[in-house]
């Protein structure tokens, strides 16, 4: 079997955006894994440490963890069942079908879909793939600051880390990476959307909250309740870990700007974390003391996301009134 189902993303710097930001600015680009996002790091882990023996596995995603999982099953020849809501778009239904998976709808949000995975898996004996909250995943996801460690040599390291949080997976495996490299210190800049902020709302809240319902277009970014140890993480005071929100609006001209600029289309879930570059909130935090000014190189996960394309990001706009 491969050693592992993720391959290493190139670390590109990005001119237009140090420009913005006025300090170097490196994107992560885990938009080119071959499930099209980071969740393939984790989730091969996972998989790989649990389903040796498995009849198949079942996974509940907004689409991404569904990507990996099925692809990784594939890879396996384990069959794969991917529960998503029905506020995924049609596109990631076909993409998961040619990936070779069981697509099942389910609720109308990620944690309806989830319900569903866990009764599927007690009833067909299927084994559970939870999307963000497990500290396999959580390793897996360690290893692409593993990556950027080794890309950016001796002595080099980031003045604070960007990226997006949804049910907060990529962002425990981020800070376990960080450890990992001995980089404590940096500080994460953890972006949600209004209205899939469950991070946010149990950051200010002082404990882990469910939301009522996700009303962001995000939808990749959106679970209603935090992964507890993400809520610890911000407790912890050896971390600085600053939660922020953007608007759908500006989450979606970030990904248009990202496409125009970058030539990368990426889904709103990940332009979440850009709209931090593009609607100068990066610099608002150094005006703000929260981040350093110099400020050293930026570093931004491009999580990437497959549901996306031509027609879904025009849709979007219309709905947003872009
Ligand atoms: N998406 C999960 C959870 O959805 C999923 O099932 O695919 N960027 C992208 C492109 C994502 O797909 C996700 C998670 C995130 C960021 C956030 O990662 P997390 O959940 O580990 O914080 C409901």
């Amino acid at each position: 079997m491969a050693k592992h189902f993720h391959v290493n993303t190139p670390l590109l710097e990005s001119a237009s955006m140090s420009r913005r930001v006025g300090t170097t600015v490196y994107l992560k680009m885990e938009n080119s894994q071959p499930s099209g996002s980071f969740k393939i790091r984790g989730i091969g882990h996972l998989c790989q440490q649990l389903t040796t023996q498995s009849r198949g596995v079942v996974c509940a995603s907004g689409g991404n963890a569904g990507m990996a999982a099925a692809y990784v099953a594939r890879k396996m020849g384990v069959p794969a069942t991917i529960v998503i809501p029905s506020s995924s778009p049609q596109l990631v239904v076909q993409r998961l079908q040619d990936q070779g998976a069981t697509v099942k709808i389910t609720g109308k949000v990620w944690d309806d879909a989830n319900a569903e995975a866990l009764r599927l898996s007690e009833t067909e004996g299927l084994t559970y793939v939870p999307p963000f909250d497990h500290p396999l995943l959580w390793q897996g996801h360690a290893s692409m600051i593993a990556e950027v460690a080794a890309s950016l040599g001796p002595g080099e390291r980031p003045g604070a880390v960007l990226l997006s949080v949804g049910g907060g997976g990529l962002l425990c495996g981020v800070i376990q990476g960080l450890k990992d490299a001995g980089w404590t210190g940096v500080p994460v800049v953890a972006v949600e959307t209004v209205g899939a902020d469950c991070f946010n709302a149990a950051v200010k809240a002082g404990r882990v909250v469910t939301l009522d319902d996700i009303t962001s277009e995000a939808k990749c970014l959106g679970a209603k309740t935090v992964c507890s140890k993400a809520f610890e993480y911000s407790r912890c005071s050896e971390l600085t870990l600053i939660s922020e929100l953007v608007t759908d609006q500006q989450a979606l001209q970030a990904v248009q700007t990202f496409l125009d600029e970058e030539r990368v289309l990426v889904e709103m879930a990940c332009g979440a974390a850009l709209a931090a570059v593009y609607s100068g909130l990066i610099t608002r935090l150094q005006d703000e003391g929260r981040l350093q000014t110099p400020l050293g190189p930026l570093l931004v996960i491009v999580c990437g996301g497959s549901s996306v394309d031509m027609k879904q990001l025009a849709d979007l706009k219309h709905k947003l009134q872009i």
